[in-house]
């Protein structure tokens, strides 16, 4: 018995991971109530021969459970002062949590590194904009019915920027003429970079932009679109039916039907929108396409010949394509997001999900 005692300390002792259970080990073999305390206690009880044999079995048993016990706590209190005072360098550590991407910065630079791999460049443009980007270029003059398609955030002390006049020459004046806004889509950013370079280029414009709008399930006031254009001498739909194609199929990786259907925006002629099966139902009907089996997911068409004349081109010697899609409903078709507005919830239950 004294045997199988032995045995069992001398392992547990020496596999022991700390100083707390050694000290659990000195008190379950050596304490009041330990197991050879036990032992050389119940020696009165022997007979003279058997305490003789037993008496120094367990005293030598006791000593070598405590100086075993003696040395591995030298070893933890060693370690303790080579590593940080007070610390138990033994115990397991802490799990740091570590941050998540939001999903829509996931999908935005996934959709970069598409259009990039397809030779189009990033380009970004300001999100106060004047009437004149935002419209007045873009074949959508004042009173224009048009308009109303884009509810606007205007901004209030705008006049003050364009106080100055007498520094302005006639062309800079009439762009910052009329009232300053937040951008309600990428699509002046299609003028501010024609005005300083000359085709042929392609580029996607990713960002924010701001609609005075009531928020559901697939608006919200504040999102995010990229806008595509590309332009040169020989550029038809059928390049930008290609492009589209093969954006979605790298995107969703897999090959996306896509229709086109007519459509109206001023600064396209002809404007259409781009539908795609529908990703959950492959086209059968469901909640999300609403029966439909198709998704609308941007709008498209041939630059207008008024929006180059905006940008000093001459229509009759580029034309050219372009889009805009809206991100967050790309990242609620990949993701199986139901609701655009768990984006800007702050919930940190959603994002931890990507
Ligand atoms: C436009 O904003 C055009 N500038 C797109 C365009 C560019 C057409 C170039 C032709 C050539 P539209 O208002 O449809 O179009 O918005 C484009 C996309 O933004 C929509 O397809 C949709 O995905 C997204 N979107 C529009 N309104 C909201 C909203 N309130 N909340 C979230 N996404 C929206």
């Amino acid at each position: 018995m004294i045997e199988d005692i032995k045995k069992e300390a001398l392992e547990l002792i020496r596999s022991a991971k700390d100083s707390a259970a050694v000290e659990r080990l000195r008190i379950r073999f050596l304490g009041r109530k330990g197991e050879i305390s036990k032992i050389l206690r119940s020696l009165k009880d022997l007979s003279v021969k058997e305490r003789q044999t037993v008496g120094p079995v367990a005293q030598q048993l006791k000593k070598d459970i405590e100086r075993l016990i003696q040395e591995k706590t030298a070893v933890f209190s060693k370690s303790i002062q080579q590593g940080l005072p007070g610390i138990d360098i033994t115990m397991p550590g802490k799990k740091i949590k570590i941050g998540y991407l939001h999903p829509l910065t996931l999908i935005e630079k996934e959709i970069r590194g598409i259009f990039k791999a397809m030779n189009f460049s990033v380009v970004e443009g300001p999100e106060v904009e004047t009437e004149y980007y935002n419209f007045d270029a873009l074949n959508i003059p004042k009173n224009h019915p048009a308009r109303d398609m884009w509810d606007t955030f205007w901004l209030q002390n705008s006049q003050q920027l364009t106080s100055d006049k007498e520094q302005l020459t006639k062309g800079q004046e009439s762009k910052v003429k009329g009232q300053m806004l937040l951008r309600t889509h990428t699509s002046p950013v299609q003028i501010r970079y024609m005005e300083t370079h000359k085709p042929p280029f392609q580029i996607i414009v990713p960002g924010r932009v701001f609609r005075y709008e009531a928020t559901d399930a697939s608006h919200e006031i504040n999102f995010y679109q990229i806008e595509g254009l590309m332009v040169g001498k020989t550029v038809t739909l059928a390049n930008f039916k290609f492009v589209i194609q093969e954006f979605f199929k790298r995107l969703f990786r897999s090959d996306i039907e896509i229709r086109f259907r007519p459509s109206y925006f001023p600064f396209v002629e002809p404007g259409l929108e781009v539908d795609i099966r529908c990703i959950k139902c492959g086209g059968r009907g469901c909640g999300i396409c609403k029966d439909s089996g198709w998704l609308e997911v941007m709008g498209a068409g041939m630059v207008h010949p008024r929006v180059f004349e905006a940008a000093h081109y001459n229509p009759r010697d580029f034309q050219g394509f372009a889009f805009g899609l809206g991100l967050e409903r790309m990242a609620m078709i990949k993701y199986n997001i139901p609701d655009i507005r768990l984006f800007y919830s702050g919930d940190l239950r959603f994002i931890q999900q990507f």
